[in-house]
């Protein structure tokens, strides 16, 4: 993340240096001003030089100051962008199966709040590191052209600074850890009651949601007041080492100013010198501890990028032109969580342009089914085939650009009604072909009654969509995809029953050529098929057309007893209320 930005740190470090340097040459020429002039004769004639000279090294010691910290915050601002940027593409990358067990808040956290951190530690710390070690070299070079047994003595205690910043800095990672954690937790919970705040209000859940939200408040600012209190007692216990340190420097210095062993400039230099040494290091053990942080987030921002990405063009067959829609299931078996298996022994064919129809209780595993296809998950057991090659030869990419699948559960942007159905497709389309796909989808005449039309914003700060009116935006920005199969996995469940036989009947002019899967719960929109498969609890327990299927007694001929039972009584019912 930094390549390209370490030149800036080097100048960054160089800049302080010169500012340190600055900061020391302050004290020779006090020094000097002590010791040469104040006493000569010609002391009033050389001190606006002097003067002079204090002005200049605060200019000096000023301007690369600020230089430091503008190069260190471009370079850190620069590298923490770049790393936003690549989490966000890395995020997108990662497979179904990494998303589906990661909370989102925990993701979000990871990518705002963990990634500031480490901005910090780039644009503070890591320099303000550079800064105190160079204060101190330089300071220290200079003590030792003063006396070498004075130098020696201002450093005596500094190595028991160092051990207590190390110590801290222990207990604060392991302490921030925690509290980052917790930090995590609290945004799940606040994420997940926003996007469930219907289902909150309708059961009137709110207090048990203030309870839960307030457990692991507590909890966060249980951690956050132990953070800062191991923060409180590292300042006095370094404040009490380093005051013992100066007093000592100033008692052996004084001493051997009465003694005239050194000159009184010397020991006003010296004095000075100390206190560039001994409080920045304490600093430096603050910035340890304050380090401990960026690391813990480096730690947490780093499990993310060491997943790895789900390979998007990766295959061992490139195909180049569109797929025919062959698909062969063979004793297909897959579990989700490697345990418990969802599909067991799949097995069944179509020929390019059929149409096959899933119907089944519900848990039955048919979206599943439909899931293995584009590979959103691989299958564990047994084979699937398109046009003769396994599919998982298939790079992603291509089988997702070649079947369009409109899933059971419709989710739209927060953008136009335009760009939501245009968000399949790569290439420019005109508003016709856009129309058209909402004609099929029976959604046009919809989206005309609505005040901007196609323009429309749907979402937070748009219209809000009806389930039925979602479900076929989602249909059209599937059908304006145009795939070569066409997954509909309970698509039409929100729509009434007119709406629904207007939308077939678009469909079946559509569908010649493509291959099609259907999941449905109503008969009527299965009878059709070319194949129905009637699944149960992950197997396929009957297979054939509406007529096979009706000829046997099963499942099959059950449900559509039932389903044609209910339909009588509610057509008798209807009579009778209208005579
Ligand atoms: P589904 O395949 O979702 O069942 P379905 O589509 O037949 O049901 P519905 O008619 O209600 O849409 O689920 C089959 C089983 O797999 C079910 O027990 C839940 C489980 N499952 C997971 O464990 N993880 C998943 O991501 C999904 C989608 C399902
Ligand atoms: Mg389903």
């Amino acid at each position: 993340m930094l390549s390209g930005y370490h030149w800036l740190y080097v100048v960054a470090v160089a800049a302080v240096g010169f500012s340190a340097v600055a900061r020391t040459a302050f004290y020779y020429l006090l020094r000097y001003f002590t010791d040469d002039v104040l006493g000569s004769e010609t002391a009033v004639s050389r001190l606006p030089w002097v003067a002079l000279g204090f002005i200049a090294l605060a200019l000096f010691q000023g301007g690369f100051t600020f230089l430091s910290g503008k190069w260190s915050a471009e370079a850190a601002e620069g590298a923490t962008r770049r790393l936003r940027d690549y989490l966000y593409d890395h995020i997108q990358h990662l497979s179904f199966t990494y998303h589906d067990k990661t909370p989102t808040g925990e993701l979000i956290q990871r990518a705002t709040s963990d990634v500031d951190a480490l901005r910090r530690f780039y644009a503070d710390q890591a320099i303000g590191a550079g800064r105190i070690i160079l204060l101190f070299l330089v300071n220290f070079a200079a003590l030792l052209t003063l006396n070498v047994r004075l130098a020696l003595i201002s450093i005596i205690l500094i190595p028991l600074v160092l051990l207590t910043s190390v110590f801290f800095f222990r207990k604060v990672s392991q302490l921030y850890e925690e509290f980052q954690e917790q930090e995590a937790k609290l945004s799940t919970t606040l994420q997940e009651n926003l996007s469930g705040i219907r289902v909150v209000k309708a059961f009137a859940r709110q207090a048990y949601e203030m309870d839960k939200f307030e457990g692991d408040n507590f909890e966060r600012y249980t951690r956050g007041k132990r953070l800062l209190i191991m923060h409180a007692v590292y300042w006095p216990s370094t404040d009490i080492l380093v005051f013992a340190q100066l007093i000592l420097g100033y008692f052996v210095g004084a001493t051997m100013a009465i003694n005239g062993i050194i000159t009184v400039g010397t020991f006003i230099a010296y004095m000075g010198m100390l206190n560039m040494i001994a409080w920045p290091l304490r600093q430096l053990g603050r910035l340890i501890v304050d380090m401990s942080t960026g690391i813990v987030s480096f730690g947490r921002v780093l499990a993310i990028i060491r997943e790895d990405r789900e390979p998007l063009d990766v295959g061992q067959h490139q195909p180049t032109g569109p797929v025919h829609g062959e698909i062969v299931f063979d004793r297909v078996g897959f579990h989700y969580d490697g345990e418990t298996a969802v599909l067991h022994n799949i097995s069944f064919r179509c020929q390019p342009g059929q149409v096959i129809a899933l119907i089944g209780s519900t848990g039955a595993g048919k979206t599943t089914l439909v899931n293995l296809l584009p590979r959103f998950y691989d299958y564990n057991e047994g084979s699937v085939t398109l046009d003769g090659v396994e599919l998982r030869d298939y790079p992603r990419r291509y089988l997702r650009q070649q079947i369009g699948i409109v899933q059971q559960e419709p989710f739209l942007f927060s953008r136009t009604i335009r760009e939501n159905i245009l968000y399949g497709v790569g290439r420019n389309v005109s508003d016709e072909e856009i129309e058209a796909a909402a004609r099929a989808a029976a959604i046009h005449e919809v989206i005309l009654t609505f005040p901007d039309g196609y323009s429309t914003l749907v979402g937070e700060k748009g219209v809000t969509l009806s389930g039925g009116q979602k479900q076929r935006i989602t249909l059209a920005r599937t059908l304006l995809k145009d795939p070569r199969i066409l997954i509909l996995d309970d698509a039409t469940s929100s729509v009434d029953t007119e709406t629904e036989t207007a939308i077939r009947e678009a469909l079946e002019q559509l569908l010649p050529g493509r291959t099609t899967f259907i999941i449905a719960h109503r008969i009527q929109t299965v009878m059709n098929a070319d194949l129905i498969l009637v699944m149960d609890k992950g197997n396929i327990i009957q297979t054939g057309t509406h007529d096979e299927l009706m000829a046997a007694a099963g499942t099959y001929q059950r449900i559509f007893n039932l389903q044609s039972q209910i339909e009588n009584e509610l057509e008798e019912d209807l009579a009778t209320t209208a005579s």
